[in-house]
């Protein structure tokens, strides 16, 4: 059985065995918690990304799917880098948040990682309207069989966090 936990702050504060990234296709970092994890994890996470590029993903990581690195000087021994969607008014690209969300807990299991720490993953720069992104994020750990212990949801302020308590219950 997964544990789904909700924590109000800084994903970067954490500690667990796998830190969960907002990411862009890019994997060379940007705003939001994604310029957060490289500022507080330092250079070695973005020294893992470039080898990803050079490597595995030369056009980059597709939306809806996930890939580790090291976790540099978090707390943590992995960030698991996922990239969602933005949000469309014209299409519904629920399937690759939900996505997101299971690959993300598959490379945890690859890994043998039994915490993991998620931001709201598309519903900050990307636009997914929160509570949606919180029934999609909450649905999806739910159905998915893993190995993983405990998914901890860490939002970043009341509103994203009483999205998701809504959620729970
Ligand atoms: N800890 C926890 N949550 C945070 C933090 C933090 N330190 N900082 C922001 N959030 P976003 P996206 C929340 O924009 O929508 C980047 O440029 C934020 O309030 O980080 O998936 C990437 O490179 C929101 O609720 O990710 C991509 O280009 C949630 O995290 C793009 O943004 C997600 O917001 C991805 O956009």
């Amino acid at each position: 059985m997964t544990t789904i936990r909700l924590v109000q702050g800084d994903i970067t504060r954490e500690s667990a065995d796998a830190i969960v990234n907002a990411a862009n296709s890019s994997l060379l970092g940007g705003g939001g918690v994604d310029g957060a994890i490289h500022r507080r994890g330092g250079p070695a996470i973005l020294a893992d990304c470039r080898k990803l590029r050079a490597s595995h993903y030369g056009k980059g990581l597709p939306t809806g799917k996930a890939v580790a690195t090291t976790a540099g000087d978090l707390d943590a021994r992995w960030v698991i880098h996922t990239v969602g969607p933005r949000y469309s008014h014209e299409e519904d690209r629920s399937h690759l948040l939900a996505s997101c969300y299971r690959e993300s807990l598959r490379v945890a299991d690859e890994l043998g990682a039994r915490t993991v720490a998620f931001p709201a993953v598309s519903a900050g720069i990307y636009g997914w309207p929160m509570d949606d992104a919180a029934r999609i994020a909450v649905e999806t750990v739910r159905e998915t069989r893993t190995a993983v212990e405990e998914v901890r949801f860490v939002l970043f302020d009341e509103t994203a966090y009483r999205a998701f308590a809504g959620r729970i219950v």
